[in-house]
């Protein structure tokens, strides 16, 4: 609400989305797509971080926050700023340059939503693993979409085997079905992923439907998982349905 583009959680700290990033830099703009971050405040002083650059005077913490990671990327993980003067230093780690914060400079660290704050949380077997969000009400495929866009993220896809077995894990208990981010709405028979627009494989589309899916029966192009036992389906996309979303993780 306060700024277009910046979303916050309201209960303490800064939460930023780096997807402004592909305008500025289209190379690294892939590895950060969708990656969503917040700052917290730091306590405990600088130890164990290393500055990147030098200083620069910036209008506001945000402002501070959002040059260090245009111009670090990944390597930004902290930053220090001093209210007062307005003075910000961007800060990574295992530098060459020693981090030395003035007294009266903040400290800032980076983590990902997924760092065990709500409402995403982290799903992980063997080396797989998705950040993903289960959705409580129940909207059409459309709503989903939105949904999952306004917390900068989309409806989980699968492009991987060891993605499906994350799903699996993730849904364990809760009732489905759940939309997932694939349609053929565009081209029947086509099935898409939301996030790239990209047609699946023939591999992933093997190993996600049985023999008798997708039937399209009466015009279905919208895919759920989890309405008989652990089936992925064509629904009628205006149906109700809970939904997953998913924040793209760092690669
Ligand atoms: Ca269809
Ligand atoms: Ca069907």
């Amino acid at each position: 609400m306060d700024s277009e583009g910046v979303f916050k959680w309201v209960d303490d700290g800064l939460v930023i989305t780096s997807a402004m990033y592909s305008a500025l830099f289209p190379e690294q703009a892939l590895a950060l797509k969708s990656q969503v971050v917040r700052f917290k405040k730091k306590t405990n002083g600088g130890l164990g971080m290393t500055q990147l650059g030098g200083q620069i005077v910036t209008t506001s913490l945000l402002a501070c926050i959002d040059r260090c990671l245009k111009a670090h990327q990944e390597k930004c993980f902290c930053v220090s700023y001093n209210k007062g003067t307005k003075r910000c230093t961007p800060g990574g780690l295992n530098g060459v340059r020693a981090w030395q914060p003035q007294a009266l400079d903040s400290i800032y660290t980076r983590e990902t939503v997924c760092d065990g704050h709500q409402p995403f949380k982290l799903y992980t077997i063997n080396s797989a693993m998705s950040c993903l969000w289960l959705s409580n009400d129940q909207v059409d495929y459309s709503l989903a979409n939105t949904k999952c866009t306004t917390m900068h993220a989309h409806l989980i896809t699968l492009k991987e085997r060891s993605k499906v077995e994350v799903l699996k894990r993730a849904v364990s208990g809760r009732k489905g079905p759940f939309w997932i981010g694939l349609d053929d709405m565009d081209s029947e028979g086509n099935f898409k992923w939301v996030d790239d627009g990209r047609v699946i494989t023939t591999t992933m589309y093997s190993a996600l439907f049985s023999k008798n899916k997708p039937d399209d029966q009466g015009g279905e192009d919208c895919v759920t998982y989890g309405d008989e036992v652990d089936f992925f389906n064509d629904e009628k996309c205006d149906k109700n349905e809970y939904y997953i979303c998913e924040i793209s993780l760092l690669t």
